[in-house]
Formats: C-alpha cells, structure tokens, sequence
C-alpha cells in the first residue's frame, strides 16, 4: 500500500487531497499542528480513515519524526502561512513556515530517505508584477509580497534539492483555487459567505478592496489531482495549473449576486482601504498547457458554476446553522 504525508491536512486543499488519496487506497498520514481550539472540521469526516501527526512545518524533529512513522512513498508539503493579505503584518514568520519550513522538510527528507517523492505547493503569486501574459513555466518571477517571497525560496529549494541530490521534488504552480472550503478571509470565500447573508437578510452590504484586481480562478478539487498527477508523472518537473481565464474581483461580485438573483449589486458593496494592500498583484492568468500535454489535465469547473457552488453551499451552511 502507497503512503503520504500530507503537511497542511486541516487546509482547503489538504482535507481535498486527503480525500482523493483515500479514494486511491493510500494510507494518509496529515502533519497538523498544534493549535489551542481544534481545526481540523474539514477533515472532521474523515478523522477515522486518516492517521495525524503532531507537527509543525517550522520544527525539523517534528517532521523526521513524522517520516519515521510513516515511512511515506509521496510527501505534500501544502503548510503555509497561506493568505498574502496577512504577510505584510508577519513577514518574518511568513517567510519561516513558507520559506525555511521547505527547506527543513526537503532536508529531512535527504536525510531519512531521498527516494521519497516530494511535492511542494508554489503559487502564481509567484509572477507578481507580471512580466508576461499568460503566465508559464518560464516566465520569470517578481514577487509582490512577504508571502510571494517566501513562496520564492520554497520554490528555488525545491529546484536545488532535485537539481543538486536527485530527488523527485517538483513544484506545482498553482493559480487560485477555490471552494466551498475556501477559507473566509480570502475575497471569493468573503464574497459569497456575505452575498448569502445578505440574501437571507441577515446583512445589508459587504466591504471590500481592490474591486479590479483580476485572477485565474479555478476548482480545489481538480487542482489537487493535479498535484498528485505531478508525482506520478515519469519525471520530477515543475507544472502551471491554472483555468486560462481571468475576472475581475468585481465580475466574481457580479456572478454571486446573479446567484442569488441580484442585478442592481452596487447597492450592496462597499469599499474600504482597509482591505487594499500595500502592492497589488493586479491580473494573473496561467498557461496549463504543459500540464494538459503531460500529465493530461485539464480543468473542468467554469467560473459562473465555480460562484454558483459557493454562494449555494454558503446559503445552505447558513440556513442550517452552520459554522465557518
Ligand atoms: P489553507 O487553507 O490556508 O491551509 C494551510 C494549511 O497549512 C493549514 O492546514 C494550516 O494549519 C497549515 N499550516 C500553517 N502553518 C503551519 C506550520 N507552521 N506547520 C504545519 N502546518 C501549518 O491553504 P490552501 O488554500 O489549502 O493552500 C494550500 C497550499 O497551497 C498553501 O501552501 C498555499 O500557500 C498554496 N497555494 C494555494 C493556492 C490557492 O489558491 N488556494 C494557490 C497557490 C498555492 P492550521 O489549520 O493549523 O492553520
Ligand atoms: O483572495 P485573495 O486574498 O487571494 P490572493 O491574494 O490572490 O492569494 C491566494 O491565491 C494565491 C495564488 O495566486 C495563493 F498563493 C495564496 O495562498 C492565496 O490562496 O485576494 C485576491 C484579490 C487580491 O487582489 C486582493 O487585493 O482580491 C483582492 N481583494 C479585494 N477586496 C480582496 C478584498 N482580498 C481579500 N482577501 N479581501 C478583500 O476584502
């Protein structure tokens, strides 16, 4: 039997990538820290199939101790600080859990055993001030952020260790990825969490930032089977996962309240430079034709269904007295 460690298992895309390796017969091992109320409700229905390890990303005996234990095939390394608004305020642990927290990983996985296949969750933040449209393999990097640079030396690590010891290390580049998931500080999540309150006349108006901000915004689910595409693919080699389209933060406002059967939605938006940021990445969009070509993937989920099923899923949590 195949076995993984998932690092970041209680994440949007860990609690998916739990679900697909279980679908696949692996035994799954989530590298979950330590936190003083539990978080772990998106993998709460799998709590009996899954096995956690305590263990933080920052803490090299934490992690050798996890590949004692578990002795995986594949390792996930999905842990970040992962939301690029907050890294400004914490740039150094940022840089920490998304830049030396790799490194550490990488090292203990030389060290216990290099044959372990490594996956490493980079980012299309990585393109930051973009130098070209799309977005590839080879576009060059200009990070924007703490957390785009911290992103950037995960990513060179990940290049170096399979460069320098010949491990089968790639990273996944991936554009943004959204679900009902989605964690509710993020502007999809923030978005259709609000529009369904206001549809059940809980709120009157969401305030938000940069309303022209554009991303290539696709579905969790099938970005996660990317990752695992990645690790089965003959050789260790980095991959764009992206839709191909790009909107505006304010078409993605337009679509949820079309959901809900709201045309006139200025009236319920507001904006607040609270939420702006210091340096905008200001349009993404991806080239996955690699991707497409060589590990046969393709994105499915269109952007309106990709609103729809938020804002419906919201609609129903709320209505049903669930909790974020
Ligand atoms: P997420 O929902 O914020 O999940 C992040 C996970 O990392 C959580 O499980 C979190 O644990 C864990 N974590 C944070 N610090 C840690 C530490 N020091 N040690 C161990 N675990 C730690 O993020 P996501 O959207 O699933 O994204 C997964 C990965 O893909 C991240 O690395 C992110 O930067 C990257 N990425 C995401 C996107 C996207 O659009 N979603 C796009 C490109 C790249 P807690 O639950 O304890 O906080
Ligand atoms: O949803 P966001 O916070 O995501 P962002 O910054 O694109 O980062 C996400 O995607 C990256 C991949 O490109 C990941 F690496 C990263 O981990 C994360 O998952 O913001 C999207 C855009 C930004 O331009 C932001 O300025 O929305 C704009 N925005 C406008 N109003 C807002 C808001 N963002 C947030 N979070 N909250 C607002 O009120």
């Amino acid at each position: 039997m195949k076995s993984a460690i998932i690092t970041g298992i209680t994440g949007q895309d860990g609690s998916y990538l739990a679900e697909l390796l279980l679908s696949k017969g692996y035994k799954v091992y989530g590298f979950n820290r330590r936190t003083s109320t539990p978080n772990t409700q998106r993998i709460e229905h799998l709590k009996d199939k899954i096995e956690v390890i305590y263990g933080d990303v920052t803490d090299s005996y934490s992690i050798y101790r996890a590949l004692k234990k578990a002795e995986p095939s594949e390792f996930y390394n999905l842990a970040a600080q992962s939301f690029v608004g907050s890294s400004w305020d914490l740039p150094e642990s940022t840089c920490e859990i998304d830049g030396l927290g790799v490194v550490k990983a990488l090292e203990a996985i030389k060290n216990c055993n290099p044959a372990i296949k490594f996956y490493q969750a980079s980012t299309s933040e990585l393109y930051g001030k973009v130098r070209e449209v799309p977005q590839n393999e080879n576009t060059p990097f200009h990070p924007r952020s703490p957390y785009g640079f911290a992103k950037m030396m995960g990513y060179w690590a990940t290049v170096n260790y399979r460069e320098s010891y010949n491990m089968f290390a790639v990273n996944g580049i991936l554009f943004n990825h959204e679900s009902p998931r989605r964690g509710i500080e993020f502007v999809t999540r923030k978005i259709t969490y609000g529009v369904a309150r206001i549809k059940l006349g809980l709120d009157k108006a969401i305030t938000l930032g940069n309303l022209d901000a554009k991303r290539d915004w696709g579905f969790a689910p099938e970005y996660v089977d990317a990752m695992w595409r990645m690790l089965q693919h003959k050789q260790p080699e980095d991959f764009v996962i992206a839709s191909g389209h790009t909107h505006s933060v304010r078409d993605f406002v337009i679509a949820a309240f079309e959901a809900i059967g709201v045309k006139d939605y200025e009236k319920y938006v507001k904006t607040d430079a609270r939420f702006m940021r210091p340096a905008e990445v200001q349009e993404l969009v991806g080239d996955a034709s690699k991707a497409e070509k060589l590990l046969g993937w393709k994105p499915k989920t269109g952007f309106k269904e990709l609103v729809k099923i938020m804002v419906d899923s919201d609609v129903k949590l709320i209505s049903e007295g669930g909790k974020v």
